[in-house]
């Protein structure tokens, strides 16, 4: 069996030769694999599960119709999509993994991460990173109509 690993598709209306490269990709090679982990920047940006935008829709029902033919999905914020949020998740079929987060990948312990929260030298980007990714912070936001 087969598992994937792929990140930083940066899913846009305005690119939709790479929107159709990836359906490609689930049709011709994801289907027939264990599971497909989607590790963060999935989406070129993502400002709430309310966001009522056709692509987003479109990749939900597609990654749901992968998931219900039998490969596992799974998903990771990136730096630009960190807001995706549960009805998203639950619309895709998807479970929604925590940055970083250890598999067992056949006997190895693997780590997962998007990669962003190990720019510790740019100070200015993690000191924003702290303030986007807090509780506050994204309530706020996420209250905001879109
Ligand atoms: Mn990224």
């Amino acid at each position: 069996m087969t598992i994937f690993f792929i990140s930083d598709l940066h899913l846009h209306a305005s690119r939709p030769e790479a929107t159709q490269a990836f359906y490609k990709f689930l049709t011709e090679q994801a289907a027939s694999a264990e599971a497909l982990y989607i590790l963060g920047d999935f989406f070129d940006a993502w400002i709430g599960d309310d966001d009522d935008a056709p692509l987003a829709a479109e990749v939900a029902a597609k990654l749901k119709a992968l998931s219900e033919s039998g490969t596992k999905v799974f998903l990771m914020h990136g730096n630009r999509d960190f807001l995706l949020g549960q009805k998203f998740v639950r619309s895709a079929g998807a479970a929604l993994l925590e940055d970083p987060t250890v598999i067992d990948l056949y006997g190895t312990r693997t780590l997962l991460m998007h990669g962003d929260s190990l720019c510790t030298q740019d100070t200015e980007y993690m000191a924003m990173r702290q303030q986007l990714r807090s509780e506050a912070w994204q309530a706020q936001v996420l209250a905001q109509p879109i």
